[in-house]
């Protein structure tokens, strides 16, 4: 059997650290901001679950479509010998690539959690015993040093979730997951893509509320986390359209002026009724854009797959 390795190179306190800071940061400037990536604790990423289900929820079957079409195809044109997935989480999606890559060696899955990592780590040893996997609990948005694995390398970063990066950070992250890649090695990259106002809002207002119940739960973290006493039934949920910058915003208004306090930071704020705090962005991509993101960070495009449909597309670029 092969080895299952779990490097951390996050201190064990940095989540702590970094949740204070974007905290005090978001919650002290005008307007108010909360970053997406603290929606995602035990509860959170049950709810993120059960959205990909909702019928409105397009993204997740869309792009899952296209890695089952494609796969094979993704497998001729990297020849990739180890596979590293940015943001692995469950490792669901994966699966399709695994299974069509018969000259892979390594999977370096990467996230912050480190309960993911090892629940899907055991489930594909069990699964594939030849397959050698080495687990990183890293933030791929700050300076990753990937272990020295077989090349080709193949990294992935699936779901769309480049789209919660502003556009400066996007240029960043791409410039920094450039600098990773070798001559030889690929990017597979997930972008929603744009399409008409009206689905798009529904894919993140959908009817059954999970989603609004999902934007709340960022309040419950920032409750148990730091101490706070926000309600979250003070809030409701919004999910719009910005037509010039191309992405869905999610934000929490407030129904009535209220006074949130923050013990662990020392910090009372103030919401006026009807003020609201930005949450989300989710930016939707068009083909040109992408390639022009990709070139900007010295990605050649080389590959664009759409589902049938033309609402998600994944890229293949290499350096
Ligand atoms: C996991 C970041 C791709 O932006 O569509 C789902 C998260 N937010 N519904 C997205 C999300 C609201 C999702 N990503």
């Amino acid at each position: 059997m092969s080895p299952f390795l779990v490097t951390r190179t996050l201190p064990e306190d940095a989540t702590d650290a970094a949740l204070r800071a974007d905290v005090l940061h978001g919650l002290t400037r005008t307007p108010k901001t909360l970053p997406p990536k603290w929606f995602y604790d035990a509860y959170g990423s049950e709810l993120f679950e059960k959205i990909t289900e909702l019928p409105e929820y397009y993204p997740t079957r869309a792009e899952r479509e296209i890695l089952v079409e494609r796969a094979a195809e993704i497998a001729r044109a990297t020849e990739a010998r180890t596979l590293v997935e940015l943001g692995s989480g469950s490792s669901d999606k994966t699966r399709h690539l695994l299974d069509e890559l018969p000259g892979l060696h390594t999977y370096v899955p990467v996230d912050v959690s480190e309960s993911a990592l090892t629940q899907a780590g055991q489930a594909l040893i069990a699964e594939r015993p030849s397959l050698a996997v080495h687990a990183l609990i890293a933030d791929f948005t700050s300076g990753l040093a990937l272990p020295g694995t077989p090349g080709p390398r193949l990294v992935a970063f699936l779901g769309g979730t480049i789209g919660n990066l502003l556009p400066d950070e996007r240029a960043t992250f791409l410039a920094s997951v450039r600098s990773l890649l070798s001559p030889g090695d690929a990017l597979l990259l997930g972008t929603d893509l744009v399409k008409d106002e009206s689905v798009l809002v529904a894919a993140y207002d959908d009817a059954a509320e999970v989603t609004a119940a999902f934007n709340k739960n960022v309040l419950t973290v920032v409750n148990r986390e730091l101490g706070a006493d926000f309600d979250p039934d003070d809030f409701a949920h919004v999910a719009l359209w910005d037509p010039e910058r191309e992405w869905i915003e999610m934000r929490l208004r407030a129904l009535a002026p209220l006074t949130v306090k923050v013990p662990a930071l020392d910090l009372a704020v103030d919401f006026a009724a009807g003020e609201e705090m930005r949450t989300e962005v989710s930016a939707k991509f068009r083909e040109e854009g992408v390639r022009g993101e990709l070139a900007a960070a010295g990605l050649e495009l080389t590959h664009w797959w759409t589902d049938e449909e033309g609402r998600f597309a994944l890229s293949l670029s290499v350096a």
